[in-house]
């Protein structure tokens, strides 16, 4: 019973396995991952395993017969990939080799998102009017135009942001 299962194990082996993409989100992200497809008439699909750990793999997805997966929504963090084959009578073959992703949980605009939810938009004004009346307190951030002050000169700033306006920062 070992001999036949570990033949196949050398057969469908996947032999290459790419990071293609780093998805872009602010303070999620998409990885794209794409690997050769295994060619052997009996494939019945691909499993997709990652984790946080190098090598331990606390998540598998079962993919279907597509050389390609996109994992979507990851927060921030480092991530290890890796991918099997498995046929149709359910023998899967062993981890290809492993890629690593790493998410970036810094946006290039955190200096407008005001509460760190990842858009740009009317509750971070609000968020920097409570900061200029006193009502809240956001250390290090709202000086918009870098003046030493949180004031209605940074408000209009973020409202011209989100107008379009502006980058943030600039
Ligand atoms: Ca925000
Ligand atoms: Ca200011």
């Amino acid at each position: 019973m070992y001999a036949p299962s570990w033949r196949l194990v050398r057969r469908i082996l996947v032999t290459s396995f790419a990071l293609i993409a780093c998805g872009t989100a602010v303070l999620a992200a998409d990885i794209k991952l794409a690997w050769d497809a295994n060619t052997e008439s009996d494939l019945a699909g691909y499993k997709v395993y990652y984790g946080t750990v190098s090598g331990a793999y606390g998540t598998v997805i079962s993919v279907g017969n597509q050389p390609n997966y996109t994992v979507t929504g990851l927060p921030a963090g480092t991530y290890y990939f890796a991918v099997t084959a498995y046929n149709t009578e359910g023998l899967e073959s062993g981890f290809s080799n492993e890629v690593s992703a790493t998410v970036s949980g810094t946006p290039s605009t955190s200096a407008c998102d005001l509460n760190a939810d990842g858009v740009i938009n009317a509750v971070d004004l609000q968020v920097l009017i409570n900061v200029i009346l006193g009502t809240q307190t956001l250390p290090g951030k709202g000086d918009l135009n870098a003046d030493g002050r949180v004031d209605v000169l940074d408000l209009q700033i973020l409202a011209n942001v989100i107008l379009g306006l502006h980058a943030c920062p600039f």
